[in-house]
């Protein structure tokens, strides 16, 4: 299924009324602030996040999977699918890769099919958290941080793989998150384990063409329960420096432990310009993958702040890379995934409203009060008709989701695949 610009076009007619009171009340209030309403309405319609080939499925638990109709059942299916998402919002302009799981067959059809959907392959993901069915030596105790020499090679072999293939597709970067640690007391030596995973990535990184970027995760438990090797922000940066220059910290939102000031990470990253990547994704109590901003709207705005804040001050920090991490078990994955730009733009639109020479002068003054209403003011507006003034710029859905039910997308994507399975998580 394709949507052209004409179907939106015919689609929006019918929105536009009531988008134009919507945006000229909201355009009048933000100006009366000194807000610069066209700047901001640019921004969001810059904004671009990419789609994990994985996303494009229903997810699953360990408890199981329930398959959605109309899954891509391969690479070339879960592209048209990121196209549609990309038609529908021009806010999705980039696929991110997991390798082994999508490994293309043919680079150059691929490529071809990612530019008329107007696509560019961002991250490359490599995996060395599963034992493939071929596999030679087993990840079972650890990839890059092994005290098994041969698996160590075997993981290392992997990433550069990964890179050739990101060559070929354009892509400029490489995101290695590692499942590597201990379940339990003793099992692994920490500084053994570290060590290894440093002079692995260092090997990974020397492959790496200049032009490129690593991108270091770091997540504290899950798959093993007792010890994660790069469990935090301040081993993956430690790490990153290790690396050399063009090595960065990649910050997944459901990868702390309850509570954590995210916001404060990111402003902490930025300010070392060590902040490369970014996964979206909300959560209640883990790494739950749930859809951004539905658990935690507000901290999702505060993150931002920080992330506009950077952007501006930290020309140091190269512009992060933006991908939505989320699995979607019982929502339909595509609508899954326009909640999810969706949040993302409220949040940075948000962001980007926050009255910062106020803020300052709240800070230099210790007016904690006028510091909260700041943000606060920033937070409760409805920045909705922002979005949709950056959409019917750029030709996309005036509202997404509705354009996507209105237009039968899942009906179709059943009626032309059937049933079948995606691969991935
Ligand atoms: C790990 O939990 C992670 O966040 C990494 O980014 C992986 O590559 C991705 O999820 C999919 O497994
Ligand atoms: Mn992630």
């Amino acid at each position: 299924m394709i949507i052209n610009k004409d179907i939106i076009d015919q689609y929006n007619k019918a929105g536009v009324e009531n988008f134009n009171s919507d945006f000229d009340f909201l355009q009048n209030k933000l100006t009366r602030s000194g807000a610069n309403v066209s700047e901001i309405v640019n921004k969001i319609a810059d904004f671009q996040v990419a789609i994990p080939s994985w996303a494009l499925g229903a997810g699953g638990t360990r408890f199981g999977r329930f398959s959605y109709g109309g899954e891509p059942a391969v690479l070339e299916q879960k592209l048209d699918d990121v196209g549609l998402l990309h038609a529908l919002t021009h806010s999705a302009g980039a696929v991110s890769l997991h390798i082994p799981w999508d490994i293309p067959s043919d680079v150059s059809a691929l490529k071809e099919s990612a530019k008329s959907h107007g696509l560019v392959f961002d991250a490359m993901n490599s995996n060395t958290f599963q034992d493939q069915s071929d596999a030679k030596k087993s990840y079972k105790f650890g990839s890059l941080n092994s005290v098994n020499e041969d698996s160590r090679a075997y993981a290392v072999e992997h990433n550069k793989e990964v890179i050739r293939i990101g060559k070929e597709l354009d892509s400029k970067s490489l995101t290695v998150w590692l499942a590597d640690g201990a379940s339990f007391p003793g099992q692994l030596n920490f500084q053994t384990a570290l060590s290894n995973t440093e002079k692995s990535l260092k090997e990974i990184y020397a492959d790496m063409p200049e032009d490129w970027k690593l991108f270091i995760e770091y997540k504290p438990y899950e798959p093993n329960f007792y010890s994660t090797t790069i469990q935090d922000w301040g081993t993956s940066f430690m790490l990153a420096n290790a690396c050399g220059e063009r090595a960065f910290t990649l910050v997944d939102l459901g990868h702390h432990l309850p509570n954590t000031n995210i916001e404060q990470i990111v402003a902490t990253l930025m300010y070392k310009g060590k902040l490369g990547g970014f996964h979206f994704n909300d959560s209640k109590y883990g790494d739950d993958d749930l859809t951004v901003g539905s658990i935690k709207p507000y901290a999702l705005f505060l993150i931002f702040n920080e992330l506009v804040y950077g952007i501006e001050t930290n020309k140091n920090n190269p512009y992060p890379a933006w991908m939505i991490d989320a699995s979607h078990n019982i929502k339909d994955p595509l609508e899954d995934l326009l909640q999810s730009l969706e949040a993302i733009l409220i949040a940075y639109a948000q962001a980007l409203l926050v009255d910062q020479k106020a803020l300052k002068t709240a800070q230099l003054n210790n007016d904690v009060v006028a510091a909260q209403d700041i943000l606060q003011n920033a937070y409760r507006t409805d920045v909705r008709p922002l979005l949709q003034a950056a959409r019917l710029q750029t030709g996309a859905a005036l509202d997404p989701i509705a354009a996507y039910r209105n237009l039968k997308v899942r009906e179709t994507l059943i009626s032309e695949r059937g049933w079948a399975k995606a691969t991935g998580l």
